[in-house]
C-alpha cells in the first residue's frame, strides 16, 4: 500500500478501532467508592480486595450473560466531602451502572443521597449505622447492622464474664460510632447491665487518659467500645498501661487485623459480633479464604468477605436484567432486580430485607443475617463458644 493510500484509510482504520472498542464496551461498569489512604484504609483496602477477587472470578468464568465486569476503583479517603466527589465522578462522569461503597457510614450519609436522586443503586458492604437505608430505595446493603449484631454479642459477652456493669466509651462525631453507642445503650437498658461511666471522645484524638481515668475509678467488669479500630487498639493499649484489666465489647469498627498490630496481644478477650468468621467452614467460605490467600498472599477479614460476597449478589441480579445500553433504564432495571437475590457466599446465606418504613419516604434493602459472635485470642478474632 502506498504510504498516502495508507494516511487515507488511517482515519478509517482509526474509526472501525473505536467502534471495536465501543462494542466492548458493553461491559459492565460498576463503581466503587473505597478509603483506600486515611485511617479507614485498613478497612478501604480489604474491601478493594475482596472486589477484584470477585470481579476476576466472575470474568475468569465468562461473566455475566457474556458481558465482563469493569470495577472502577476510586479512593475516597474516609471523608465525607471525598465521598461526594467521587460518587459524582462515577455516576455522572464514568457512566458506572451502580456505585459500591463508600467504606464509612459517616460518608454514605453524604454520598447516597446523590444515587438516590441519580436513580443510581449505592450498595454498601460496610456501613452498619442505623438509618443507612432510610435514605432511599436506591440505597442497599449487605452489612449487617450495629442493631442486628449487638445485642447478641452484648449477651454472649455478659454470659461468658458474668459481667454485672459496664463504662462505655464511644466517638461521638462519626455517624457508625454515635449509631453504635445508641444501640449499646438501649441494649444494655435492655439486658439490664448497669453503666458505670459514658465518656465520648474526637475523630483523631489519640489520648485517651483523661477518660479511662474515670472509667477506672468507676470500676466496670468490661468496656464497651464503639470505636473504629485504631482508636480501639489506643484505647486497649492506655487501658492496659492503666492497669486496668476489663475484657472489651465492641462493633463492626474493632473487626480488623489492624486491631491487633496495634494493640497486640493487649487486645486479647475482645468479643465482637459479625457475619463473617475465618472458622466457618462452609465450602464458599473455604473457597474464598483459599483464593484471598492466593491472590494477596494475606488473610482475608470480614470486610474483604462482605465486598466479594456483595459483588457476587449483584452479579447474580444482573443474570435477570436485559441491558438495553440506556444507562438510566439499566440502572432501574438493576435496582429492581437486587432485593429478591440470594446467595451462598463467604459470609454464609444472604437475602436482603426491606428498611423498617419512614412515613412518606421509600426505603432501600438491609442484611438479613446472622451475627457470629467472636473473642480475641492470641492477636486474632476466633468463634466463641
Ligand atoms: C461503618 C462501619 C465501619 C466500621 C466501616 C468500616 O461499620 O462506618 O458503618
Amino acid at each position: 500500500m502506498q504510504l498516502n493510500t495508507i494516511l487515507k484509510t488511517l482515519p478509517l482504520l482509526m474509526l472501525a478501532a473505536g467502534l471495536c472498542s465501543a462494542a466492548h464496551a458493553a461491559d459492565v461498569k460498576l463503581g466503587l467508592a473505597a478509603a483506600l489512604t486515611g485511617p479507614a484504609a485498613k478497612y478501604g483496602v480489604a474491601i478493594k480486595n475482596g472486589f477484584s477477587l470477585a470481579a476476576d472470578e466472575v470474568n475468569a468464568a465468562g461473566g455475566v450473560n457474556g458481558n465482563k465486569l469493569q470495577l472502577i476503583i476510586e479512593d475516597e479517603q474516609g471523608k465525607k466531602e471525598e465521598a461526594i466527589n467521587v460518587f459524582k465522578k462515577l455516576i455522572f462522569k464514568d457512566k458506572a451502572l451502580l456505585v459500591f461503597g463508600p467504606t464509612l457510614s459517616n460518608s454514605a450519609f453524604a454520598a447516597d443521597p446523590i444515587a438516590n436522586a441519580a436513580k443510581v443503586v449505592a450498595f454498601g458492604t460496610s456501613n452498619t449505622a442505623d438509618g443507612i437505608t432510610a435514605m432511599g430505595p436506591f440505597t442497599f446493603r449487605n452489612s449487617v447492622m450495629e442493631a442486628d449484631v449487638l445485642p447478641v454479642t452484648t449477651r454472649a459477652a455478659v454470659k461468658h464474664f458474668g459481667i454485672k456493669k459496664v463504662a462505655i466509651i464511644y466517638g461521638n462525631d462519626d455517624a457508625f460510632t454515635k449509631s453504635g453507642y445508641d444501640v449499646f445503650k438501649a441494649t444494655l437498658a435492655n439486658q439490664k447491665i448497669p453503666v458505670t461511666t459514658t465518656e465520648a471522645y474526637a475523630k483523631g484524638d489519640v489520648d485517651f487518659k483523661a477518660q479511662l481515668t474515670k472509667i477506672k475509678a468507676s470500676n466496670p467488669d468490661a468496656i464497651v467500645c464503639s470505636c473504629l479500630t485504631e482508636e480501639a487498639a489506643n484505647i486497649i493499649l492506655q487501658t492496659r498501661a492503666l492497669g486496668m484489666k476489663q475484657p472489651f465489647i465492641g462493633g463492626n469498627g474493632l473487626n480488623s487485623p489492624k486491631l491487633f498490630d496495634i494493640a497486640k496481644g493487649a487486645g486479647d478477650d475482645t468479643i465482637m459480633g459479625s457475619p463473617w468468621s475465618s472458622e466457618n467452614l462452609t465450602p464458599a467460605n473455604k473457597a474464598f479464604i483459599a483464593a484471598y490467600k492466593a491472590k494477596f498472599g494475606s488473610d482475608p477479614d470480614q470486610f474483604a468477605a462482605q465486598a466479594y460476597d456483595a459483588l457476587h449478589v449483584v452479579a447474580a441480579a444482573l443474570k435477570n436484567v436485559k441491558l438495553t445500553g440506556a444507562i438510566d433504564k439499566d440502572r432501574i432495571a438493576l435496582q429492581q432486580a437486587l432485593p429478591s437475590v440470594t446467595i451462598e457466599g463467604a459470609t454464609g446465606k444472604f437475602a436482603f430485607r426491606k428498611a423498617p418504613p419512614v412515613t412518606g419516604k421509600e426505603v432501600g434493602y438491609d442484611a438479613q443475617q446472622e451475627a457470629i459472635v467472636n473473642i480475641a485470642k492470641g492477636g486474632k478474632f476466633v468463634l466463641l463458644k
